[in-house]
């Protein structure tokens, strides 16, 4: 239930008010005139779900703080130990599946299918995570010397600051923090500054695990106290998954940092290719599914749909007809398709982004920015409503469009027609300077190996949509999307260091 409490931090084992600010529920602004509170307001109706206290670098501070004194004694408990509270965790997703995927699509605007999604994506991390504390950790490799053992051994790096965005306010955090713990670090972390509510029931869970004071800390807030967390000297990792400006700030000051490191996955300008191989049920479901679910806002979301010419005009008509009937609506409603999107400046973002096409000269084929009347549920004309945007463009004439190479997080989708066989399209599938997710429609096998290996990209999928993600395989992208895995099995690199142990087992020193 939404409440009249100022929520604040969970600072080393406390729930705690903002440092250097006064209680937050009785002023609205500190001295440098910045806000002490903020609110989570639900996208669908505008209305206010609960109101927040913005961290500090004070806050901040003591977080590092607590977290930096948890960590010797953290790491000297099994991982099994470790996994323990991660378990707890788990159980708790499931048990309280319905009420948390009902919060995710209140606070993120999902429809209720994907709010519960989120959830037990999480719940698929904490598992694995947990789960890895009983598998191997390791290479026993054979040494140069016969009496001697050599093996890699990892520990843990320290402290890890976690900075997660809205799109997967449940998931994300879990796929950056359950591996980090488990093996033995710290966390500080920062919830989105639109999702603070997810933020404020994780930190509970964690609460409630028994997990020691210090172990998991977070601090609520915008961007200033994100930049506090990954600028810090106590920080041995980052781990980022957000906007590309952001993610390369932060990968450029921790990369002139020796002894530091961070992970980052940001956006992509994802493309699906269609071949004149392509079942064209396949490719339209793929296309429907990766280009409007969560209204576009998912990092592996397509934007641009490259499409054979032998089938072009068939699938365009399919794909239009689909666009043009999506069920925008109350995305509490289980025949929803498409809830609103995060918030009013990024409504106003989708909005350049489609004026940004129309300037470029594209041929518009659905334009549903603005819902007509009685498309907007009763009781949410506050919501922030957008429907599908559709159009195509002539790649042959003007390969050095904006619209093609600039990620805009929403339903806004391109088509582009292409005559030759697969190389060219992967010439211009890879013509972007992202590299995250893509898929390609095919029947023929040596076009799904093309694709594999040539396509700029850390997610390819074949004959399905360029939408999920699974926790055992690598999740991170190349090109601008990224410089390294935050999430996942991957992420292990990031949060150990590795030794490299070679043990002489005889006398002989030879
Ligand atoms: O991202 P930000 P936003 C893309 C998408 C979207 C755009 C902006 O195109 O429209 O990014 O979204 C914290 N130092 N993606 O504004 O600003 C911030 O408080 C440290 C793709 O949400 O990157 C939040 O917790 N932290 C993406 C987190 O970074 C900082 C999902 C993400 O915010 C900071 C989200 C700073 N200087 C957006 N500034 C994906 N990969 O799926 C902000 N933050």
């Amino acid at each position: 239930q939404a409440t009249e409490q100022v929520h604040g931090h969970y600072i080393g084992g406390e729930w705690t008010d903002s440092a250097g600010r006064g209680p937050a529920s009785s002023r609205t602004q500190s001295d440098d005139g910045a806000d002490e509170t903020f609110e989570s307001r639900n996208p669908a109706t505008g209305e206010t779900l609960a109101t927040f206290q913005r961290g500090t670098e004070d806050d901040v501070d003591a977080a590092l703080e607590a977290a930096d004194d948890a960590f010797e004694e953290w790491r000297e408990l099994s991982y099994i130990d470790r996994a323990e509270y991660l378990w707890d965790i788990y159980h708790e997703l499931r048990d309280r599946h319905e009420e948390l995927g009902e919060i995710v699509t209140k606070e993120c605007g999902k429809e209720i299918s994907e709010g519960k999604a989120d959830v037990t994506e999480a719940w698929h991390m904490v598992e694995w995570a947990a789960g890895n504390a009983r598998h191997p950790h390791g290479d026993v490799v054979p040494s140069e010397i016969g009496s001697k053992d050599a093996y890699m051994r990892r520990k843990p790096r320290g402290v890890v600051g976690c900075i997660t965005p809205w799109n997967f306010p449940v998931a994300i955090p879990f796929w950056h923090m359950a591996i980090a713990l488990v093996e033995g670090n710290t966390v500080v972390w920062k919830p989105a500054e639109q999702t603070p509510w997810c933020g404020q029931i994780i930190a509970e869970m964690m609460d409630d695990s028994g997990i020691p004071d210090g172990v998991f800390n977070m601090v609520q807030g915008y961007g200033d106290a994100g930049a506090a967390i990954t600028d810090d000297g106590r920080v041995d990792t980052v781990l980022f998954t957000g906007s590309a400006e952001v993610g390369h700030e932060i990968a450029g000051k921790v990369g002139n940092e020796p002894g530091k490191l961070a992970a980052c996955e940001m956006g992509g300008k994802n493309g699906i290719v269609i071949t004149e191989e392509a079942d064209l049920d396949i490719a339209v479901h793929s296309a429907v599914m990766s280009s409007f679910k969560t209204t576009g806002q998912r990092c592996v979301s397509s934007e641009r749909l490259v499409v054979h010419s032998d089938v072009y005009d068939e699938f365009k008509e399919r794909f239009v007809d689909v666009a043009q009937k999506i069920a925008v609506g109350d995305p509490l409603e289980e025949d929803t398709f498409m809830g609103p999107a995060i918030e009013p400046d990024h409504v106003e973002k989708i909005r350049q982004h489609n004026d940004l096409a129309r300037e470029e000269g594209a041929e518009v084929l659905v334009d549903r920015f603005e819902l007509e009347d009685g498309e907007i549920p009763d009781g949410h004309e506050d919501g922030n409503w957008v429907g599908p945007f559709v159009y195509e463009v002539d790649y042959d004439a003007d390969d050095d469009l904006r619209c093609l190479q600039e990620e805009c997080f929403g339903p806004h989708v391109a088509l582009i027609e292409y005559d030759g066989d697969i190389e060219r399209a992967l010439e211009i599938h890879n013509d972007t300077p992202y590299g995250l997710a893509g898929a390609v429609i095919s029947e023929d096998y040596r076009q799904l190996n093309a694709f594999r290996d040539r396509a700029d990209l850390g997610l390819a999928y074949a004959n399905l949509p360029c939408i999920g993600a699974e926790v055992q395989l690598p999740f991170g992208g190349v090109k601008k999307s990224g410089n390294g895995y935050p999430s996942a099995r991957e992420a292990i690199e990031a949060v150990t260091e590795r030794t490299a142990w070679t043990m002489n087992n005889s006398k002989d020193i030879e």
